[in-house]
């Protein structure tokens, strides 16, 4: 009895009958957007790249179920900008999810690390301060073109990564409410 041979306790633990193997619990967010209500924030500076953002994001909420009308757009004058509407909105409780658009090119502007920075923390102290997902969009380039180039040109279009990531965080955060 005693030299009987053992398979060691992480193996028993995780079977939970012969050739069956229990997995841990997976919570998920989905890309369902049907009844999700969303704020866009947008910046005016470089709004020849901020509006191409903001067309993408609106029409992939609307594809993925977002109604219309629970869209919300604000624009801000710039990049810097973008976290204090984006805590206001999210702390009116009527939004799952905020979303952040603006172009920062480093050619045109000697403050570019200031802004493109305090966008970064701002945004992302309000996503932890508030609990709403608070999504990044703020392009930052050397230039123009780069900036063109992920604004719908050769690199896709951000505003669409917005968006999808918009949904996502919102399903998993009441999924993780939920489960
Ligand atoms: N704002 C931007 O969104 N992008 C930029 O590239 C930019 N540049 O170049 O300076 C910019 N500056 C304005 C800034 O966001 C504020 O609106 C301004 O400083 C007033 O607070």
């Amino acid at each position: 009895e005693e030299l009987r041979v053992r398979t060691g306790p992480s193996i028993e633990l995780h079977q939970t009958a012969p050739g069956e193997i229990s997995v841990p619990k997976e919570i998920k967010g989905d890309m369902n957007g049907q009844g999700l209500h969303v704020a866009i924030v947008v910046a005016r500076f470089n709004e020849i790249i901020t509006r191409k953002l903001l067309d993408s994001a609106v029409e992939t909420l609307v594809r993925h179920g977002v109604r219309d009308e629970d869209i919300s757009v604000s624009w801000v004058p710039g990049a810097f900008e973008l976290p204090v509407i984006a805590k206001t909105l999210a702390k009116t409780g009527r939004y799952q999810a905020v979303i952040c658009l603006g172009a920062v090119i480093r050619g045109e502007t000697s403050h570019y690390d200031m802004v493109a920075g305090q966008a970064a923390s701002g945004i992302s102290s309000v996503a932890l301060e508030t609990g709403v997902p608070t999504i990044f969009g703020v392009l930052t380039t050397e230039n123009m073109e780069q900036a063109l180039n992920l604004a719908g040109g050769t690199a896709g279009n951000m505003g669409a990564n917005t968006a999808v990531a918009a949904i996502e965080t919102a399903r998993l955060i009441e999924a993780a409410n939920t489960a």
